[in-house]
């Protein structure tokens, strides 16, 4: 097959761009790295037979396109019905592809993970994923091709090489990673062109790496943001203060309560409706006194309503999506509704206002921003719906997968104004949307399924640069059971974002609402989280700062093992923690492989060999949590919601090997600043070396640009 002029662009060492014509990425800008290849570290571009491109490093080959034609092109079958009422059709007609990009899988045993949020395992080898953001509600598994988010990232691995890939472009395309010749990976695209970027490097982490220096650099959140956050659709005023109440009763660590969509009037945006939440404003200054931060769900679509505020200020400026030049209108949960232009920086900054006024107003302290693919109850829109942004007009399909990022970044700059972190998170993402916003990962439900699916989820959002990811713990859909939230809550007690959240009449999902043993053992796990507040949030850091995922599958840290390339339901919090939780129904124990090493049981203190597995207990009331032995751990104690100024001691967990009597020690460089401005970009910030020597703690003081005193002690 003859192929076109195809151009081979050195980023850096790391960084190839091979493309015919360049994507438009003007919409959501890429980062420039750092040119700075030199001939010599230069992989070698070869030419295929058929004029496709090659690469060899050190040697080897390690990746090969592969033309394909256009018969390879898949179906356009979309497998679900049930979601009709929020507008989703059924398209099965056959297309063939403008663009299409073969890539050659070398091995039987090649792996490929990334696309973001997509369910349900690490290693997507064998499906097919279309990037095209959708809410549909229906069971998320692993042969559903579309969710909320559209990160068009993969990593392959290839016997012991690595290499990434990332299609920059915001329009449809699908992701077919064997599924129709097990030897070949295709990214098909109707309106994207043959242009992608190729992350080259010796490990997977540095593949990781070098696609966050293009995408990056993510949110770093407040410590806060890191507590817990109890939530349900919808609460009342008096539901709020409830569980306010027992929380703060009980010792049960809090730090933020949500109110979903029945806070509104009507479901208008940026209004209160007074007799589910008579006043507002009392309640969010009290929850504030104690701790409790609150956090209101916003929509993107405005009710098409007359008289309404927002809808005629926003409609005095055009601000609205038009179709054929007229005002489009669709359907969400105001009814009629109108969809913001984001791309416009005069409507933007109108939204930034009435964000900024409606939290003062009220005293709240964060946004949920839903329904942001945007979601439409009668069909989706049309692609021709024109946004006419600032500079060109824009059309929704190539503005779908961004509208979320869009929303977002205008919801975040209403607190960056103010030197504040935003306290922002989005259901829609696209793959540059974490540098604004964290995120959760929509409408799971109540089912082991969904719970076992949580852990390589939430480790793949890590690998494509959105550490601050979640799942609604407990299950949102359905109903839940006392031992599958007991269970949900150990498996994800180290996720970056942690939410108890549930649907509108489903079984409740509180703390309390299966009884003692349940409220104990929540309790038990809820503690432990806070105490590991230091450690996460440094690990956030050394994420926001370097791309490192904090909560990653083991083969990043492990990638010589073949043991763990599909390890789903263990994760590596950092680099130091291994966490096995119980995933099944019924399960009193389970099997843990633990990596080469030393490694000790949080808990019991007992040490194991890695390079093996091993079947621990694990009853209902704990989960399996494995420390490399030597490793140093910053813990707080005794908190029940985070506030940086009241956190003056920290506690120095060392995993002591009790064979080793020489004393080994994984030191740590604990982060800590303010916990809430954007100081820490200036470098206000304090590094703090933490070791274990002679039965005590030592500090070194690497930055003390914030100068935080704080005492250390060995436990
Ligand atoms: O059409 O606001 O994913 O978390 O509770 C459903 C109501 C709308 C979907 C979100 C969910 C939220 C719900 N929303």
């Amino acid at each position: 097959m003859k192929i076109k002029e195809r151009y081979v662009e050195f980023v850096n060492e790391n960084i190839l761009r091979i493309y015919e014509k360049k994507n438009d990425t003007s919409l959501f800008g890429l980062n420039e790295p750092e040119r700075n290849v030199t001939v010599e570290k230069r992989p070698a571009v070869g030419r295929n037979a058929d004029g496709s491109i090659c690469i060899r490093r050190n040697g080897v080959t390690v990746f090969s396109e592969k033309a394909v034609d256009k018969d390879h092109a898949p179906e356009e079958k979309v497998n679900f019905d049930i979601a009709f009422k929020e507008g989703h059709k059924k398209s099965d007609n056959r297309r063939s592809y403008k663009t299409r990009i073969g890539i050659a899988l070398l091995g039987e045993e090649d792996k490929i993970y990334g696309l973001g949020d997509k369910a349900a395992f690490l290693n997507r080898r064998g499906y097919e994923y279309v990037s095209k953001n959708s809410d549909d509600p229906t069971q998320h598994n692993e042969t559903y091709r579309s969710l909320y988010k559209s990160v068009n990232f993969i990593m392959v691995n290839h016997d012991r090489t690595w290499y990434g890939v990332f299609y920059p472009s915001s329009y449809e395309c699908t992701f077919d990673l064997g599924k129709h010749d097990p030897d070949i990976l295709c990214i098909y695209s109707d309106k994207g062109e043959y242009d992608y970027y190729l992350f080259l490097g010796d490990s997977p982490l540095d593949i990781v790496r070098a696609y966050y220096s293009l995408v990056g650099p993510g949110i770093f959140t407040t410590m806060k943001f890191m507590g817990y956050h109890q939530s349900r659709w919808s609460y009342t005023d008096a539901e709020a203060h409830e569980v306010v109440r027992r929380h703060a009763e009980e010792d049960l660590p809090l730090d933020f309560i949500h109110f979903d969509i029945d806070y509104m009037d009507g479901y208008r945006v940026y209004t209160v409706n007074e007799n589910y939440v008579p006043e507002f404003k009392k309640t969010c200054e009290e929850f504030k006194k104690q701790g409790v931060g609150v956090i209101t769900i916003i929509d993107p679509a405005v009710k098409k309503d007359k008289g309404y505020s927002v809808y005629e200020e926003v409609k005095k400026i055009r601000g609205f999506a038009t179709l054929k030049g007229k005002e489009y209108v669709n359907e969400v949960w105001p009814g009629d509704a109108v969809y913001p232009d984001y791309f416009r920086k005069d409507v933007r900054d109108y939204f930034k206002n009435i964000t900024k006024k409606f939290m003062e107003k009220y005293g709240i302290t964060g946004i949920w921003g839903d329904m942001n693919e945007p979601a439409s109850f009668k069909g989706p829109l049309p692609e021709d719906v024109e946004f006419p942004g600032d500079e060109r007009m824009i059309l929704h399909d190539e503005a779908h997968n961004l509208y979320g990022e869009y929303m977002s970044r205008t919801l975040s700059e209403s607190f960056r104004e103010e030197n504040k972190r935003p306290t922002v998170i989005t259901r829609a993402a696209f793959a540059t949307t974490a540098r604004y916003t964290a995120s959760w990962n929509g409408d799971n439900q109540s089912l082991w399924d969904h719970l076992r699916t949580s852990l390589p989820q939430v480790m793949t959002m890590n690998l494509c640069g959105f550490f601050m990811n979640g799942v609604d713990v407990g299950g949102f859909g359905n109903d839940t059971t006392k031992e599958l939230l007991i269970r949900w809550l150990e498996a994800d007690i180290f996720m970056p974002y942690l939410r108890n959240h549930s649907a509108l009449g489903t079984k409740r999902q509180e703390p309390w609402s299966f009884g003692c043993e349940t409220y104990e053992i929540y309790k038990k796990f809820l503690r432990l989280r806070y105490e590991f507040i230091p450690y996460l949030y440094t690990l956030q850091w050394q994420a926001y700062k370097y791309g490192t995922p904090m909560f990653a599958p083991l083969f990043l840290y492990y990638p010589g093992d073949e043991r763990v390339k599909e390890i789903n339901d263990e994760v590596m919090v950092g680099d130091r923690i291994l966490h096995a939780p119980v995933v099944d129904q019924g399960e009193k124990r389970r099997v843990v492989y633990l990596p080469e090493g030393r490694w000790i049981d949080y808990f019991t203190g007992k040490a194991y060999d890695g390079g093996r597995d091993y079947i621990v207990d694990m009853p209902i009331d704990s989960t399996g949590i494995f420390v490399k032995a030597g490793a140093v751990i910053p813990l707080m104690k005794g908190k029940t919601y985070v506030d940086p100024k009241e956190i003056n001691e920290i506690f120095v967990y060392h995993a002591k090997d009790p064979e080793d009597r020489g004393d080994i020690c994984l030191p740590f460089d604990l982060h800590w600043d303010d916990g809430e401005s954007l100081d820490y970009e200036k470098g206000v910030y304090d590094t703090i070396r933490i070791k274990v020597g002679n039965g005590k703690a030592e500090i070194e003081r690497l930055k003390n640009d914030f100068g935080k005193e704080l005492r250390f002690t060995l436990l």
